[in-house]
């Protein structure tokens, strides 16, 4: 490390010591111990292969959902993010060739959750996630970088994961036997979101990309879904990734890395919820393709997990933060228990989605 963390901090004008903090696989986030609060992230750039492009677009996206929060008669201090600029104006620092970090203000009296306690938490969290996409619903999406090339390109990632069992450098691949032939029966699922992206009948949107449940901040004294976080991969998409990947994280009756798959079960009342939740903000503008795919998009989003998360074991972790040997594995083995109980459930959900949305 050629840098002194204070002398990047100073670079904000701000000074405070700082403490690891979250849950966040991906970049490295710190809190700033001083009052008021900061958060510190240096981004990571081995995922995000360039952070000027991702501060681009969250700065663009946080001003714009400022104005609307406030038109609004929100609260945009606790609503959406605020960046700390730099001495020179700057929404980042770039401390040296591969260290970029920023600086947003912490947004107290706030919870962060991997797992809902209850259904109106997700359905809190749920109204959360579609008011953001309805609030960026008429932002120019072509002045959005795409930050990580082919994000959500299930078909991709599931060449990825060939790739990767071809190759196999670690000498994982016979190990993972049982998982590699459960990702593969399952090949047929991965294009239905790009193809009905292809034939126009799911609209391009402005999406969140990432809307695990820990990627929302709820108001520590109401439980209301207050400020959606992690904005790197903001980008244009589906409707349905943020649909499926937040069901993938708040469906799963168990932790992501649960090791016990006795213990890893898809909720139908957390589905309900999320699906009333995230209707009541959007469901004026649901297509009947994407009305079709919701309880769809959860299995193909929970797959695409599961297949990330074994490519990346495959691969040597060279992704995703691991905390324990055959972390990934796991990972990869708890996402693929939810595909089947998801798939078990299929017309339980339909029934669900015909009863919420009265369609
Ligand atoms: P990652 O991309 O690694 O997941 P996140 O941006 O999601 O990083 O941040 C990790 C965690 O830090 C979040 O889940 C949340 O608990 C906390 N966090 C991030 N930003 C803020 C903020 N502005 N105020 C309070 N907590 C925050
Ligand atoms: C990562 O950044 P974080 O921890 O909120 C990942 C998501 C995965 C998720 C699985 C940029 O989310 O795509 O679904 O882990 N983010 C990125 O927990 O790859
Ligand atoms: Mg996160």
């Amino acid at each position: 490390m050629t840098y002194q963390i204070k002398d990047v901090i100073r670079r904000f004008r701000l000074e405070f010591e700082t403490s690891p903090y979250g849950n966040g696989h991906i970049n490295d986030t710190y809190v700033g111990n001083c009052n008021p609060r900061y958060i510190l992230q240096r981004i990571n750039n081995n995922v995000f292969k360039n952070p000027p492009e991702v501060m681009e677009n969250i700065a663009k996206v946080c001003d714009y959902l400022r104005e609307k929060i406030a038109a609004e008669g929100g609260n945009p201090d606790r609503e959406t993010l605020s960046l700390i600029r730099t001495d020179d104006g700057k929404a980042y620092y770039q401390a040296s060739e591969n260290d970029y970090f920023r600086v947003y203000k912490f947004i107290e009296d706030s919870l962060a959750l991997d797992i809902p306690e209850n259904p109106t938490q997700f359905y809190n969290a749920a109204c959360a996630f579609g008011r953001f996409q309805r609030r960026l619903s008429d932002f120019p999406a072509s002045e959005l970088h795409e930050t990580i090339k082919d994000f959500h390109n299930t078909p991709k990632r599931f060449q990825a994961l060939e790739d990767a069992i071809a190759k196999d450098v670690c000498s994982r691949a016979a190990e993972a036997s049982a998982e590699i032939e459960f990702a593969r029966a399952r090949h047929g699922i991965c294009s239905l979101i790009v193809d009905g992206m292809s034939d126009g009948s799911i609209p391009l949107r402005v999406t969140h990309n990432d809307t695990k449940l820990n990627n929302v901040l709820f108001d520590a004294k109401t439980e209301a879904g207050l400020c959606v976080i992690d904005l790197d991969t903001v980008m244009p998409g589906s409707l349905l990734y943020d649909f499926g990947d937040a069901l993938r994280s708040g469906g799963n009756t168990a932790a992501e890395d649960e090791t016990n798959l006795d213990l890893v079960k898809f909720d139908l009342d957390m589905f309900e919820a999320f699906t009333k939740g995230f209707g009541e903000e959007l469901a004026d503008s649901f297509t009947e393709r994407e009305i079709e795919l919701l309880p769809m998009s959860a299995i193909i989003m929970t797959f695409e997990c599961g297949i990330r998360f074994l490519a990346d074991y495959l691969s040597g972790d060279t992704y995703f933060k691991i905390h324990r040997e055959k972390h990934n594995l796991d990972r990869a083995r708890n996402q693929f228990k939810l595909v089947a109980d998801m798939e078990s459930k299929m017309d339980e959900m339909n029934a669900i989605v015909k009863k919420v949305l009265n369609k």
